[in-house]
């Protein structure tokens, strides 16, 4: 084998780790629930090596063996520890570990809860929090840390599945019904989770960002997301009502209150958009408006294709200035 042939080879290895990263990891984990599926399956992987290499030494011993050393009764010894009495301690050892782990986390009244419903192919975001008014938002979830989240699903149109890997195990979100899942974040930082259940075309294209906060840092942003949305922005506005954006897309305190599409209120303090695919910037978001199934095949907000480039860039100016 030539030296160029053993290192592909061994990259090709290496070509799983291609995919980590701590943004979007269940290895990677910020929230208690995750870590804890990360501690059982770290436990899992070890023990299955152990068994592996167990067998393999009981199978070198075996082939090695002198003639007439194995007899019938040692064979049948070994079949009652290695095939049933040491599986059985093991399974049960591991069930009365893992049982008090599948125990979801007790949530209490005054819980923060945040309601996510699966769309074709966004996510429809509202924080109820007691007290308080609900405020809606898209593609975004954030989350303060080291409090207990309740997370209401459930989908609007087709099945979607909510997963935020460093954060819980996924979740189906079904239509018609309410899949709870309580969670608790303790590392601040951004993240990333994903559509995991195939719901259309751009099923792959529907991702979301994921902000865990500091708890005074959460409360503030939170309160600036309950104000109606500024901007000193008249003309962009003008030219939104113009397009009919408004019948699908809801910009608080400016008259617009469209359902169909995510909710634009605060769209400039948002990192990423069309669902965590493209970084929000007047070139991206001009593109977008005028072409939004260039980027998101089959997605249900129409292509606005005669409109003047100047025109979509003063959109985005307007929408980038809504924080
Ligand atoms: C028929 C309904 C409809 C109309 C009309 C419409 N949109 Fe949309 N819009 C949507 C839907 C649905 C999405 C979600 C697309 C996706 O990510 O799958 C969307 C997404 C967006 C986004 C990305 C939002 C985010 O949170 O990432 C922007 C920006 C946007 N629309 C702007 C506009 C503007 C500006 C107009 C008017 C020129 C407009 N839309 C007209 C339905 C509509
Ligand atoms: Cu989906």
């Amino acid at each position: 084998m030539s030296p160029t042939t053993r290192l592909c080879g061994v990259s090709f290895l290496f070509l799983p780790l291609a995919g980590c990263n701590r943004h979007q990891s269940a290895l990677h984990a910020f929230g208690e629930e995750a870590a804890g599926v990360r501690s059982l399956t770290v436990l899992l992987v070890i023990g299955a090596a152990v068994i592996l290499a167990a067998m393999l030494l009981l199978m070198w011993a075996a082939v090695r063996a002198p003639e007439g050393r194995l007899t019938l009764a040692g064979g049948e010894r070994l079949i009652l520890w290695a095939g049933g009495i040491v599986p059985a301690v093991l399974l049960l050892a591991l069930l009365a570990y893992s049982l008090p782990l599948m125990q979801p986390r007790a949530p209490d009244r005054a819980d923060l809860r945040i309601a996510v419903e699966g769309e074709q192919f966004w996510w429809r975001v509202r924080y109820d929090a007691a007290n308080a008014p609900s405020v809606t938002s898209a593609n975004e979830v954030r989350l303060p840390v080291g409090r207990t989240v309740v997370l209401r699903l459930t989908g609007g149109d087709v099945i979607h599945s909510f997963w935020i890997p460093g954060l819980a195990g996924k979740t189906d979100m079904i239509p018609g019904r309410e899949n709870v899942m309580t969670v608790r974040a303790t590392q601040a930082g951004r993240y990333r989770g994903q559509c995991t259940e195939f719901c259309g075309l751009s099923h792959a294209l529907m991702a979301f960002d994921v902000v865990a906060m500091e708890p005074a840092a959460f409360d503030a942003w939170l309160a600036v997301q309950r104000r109606p949305a500024v901007s000193a922005d008249p003309a962009g506005r003008r030219l939104f009502a113009q397009h009919g954006c408004g019948g699908c897309h809801t910009v608080r305190g400016s008259g617009e209150a469209g359902l169909i599409g995510p909710d634009l209120s605060h769209f400039g303090s948002r990192h990423t958009m069309a669902a965590g695919i493209l970084q929000p910037t007047e070139a991206n978001i001009a593109a977008f408006i005028r072409h939004p199934e260039h980027t998101k095949p089959g997605v249900r907000m129409p292509s606005f294709p005669h409109m003047p480039d100047t025109e979509a860039r003063a959109l985005a100016r307007y929408l980038g200035s809504l924080r």
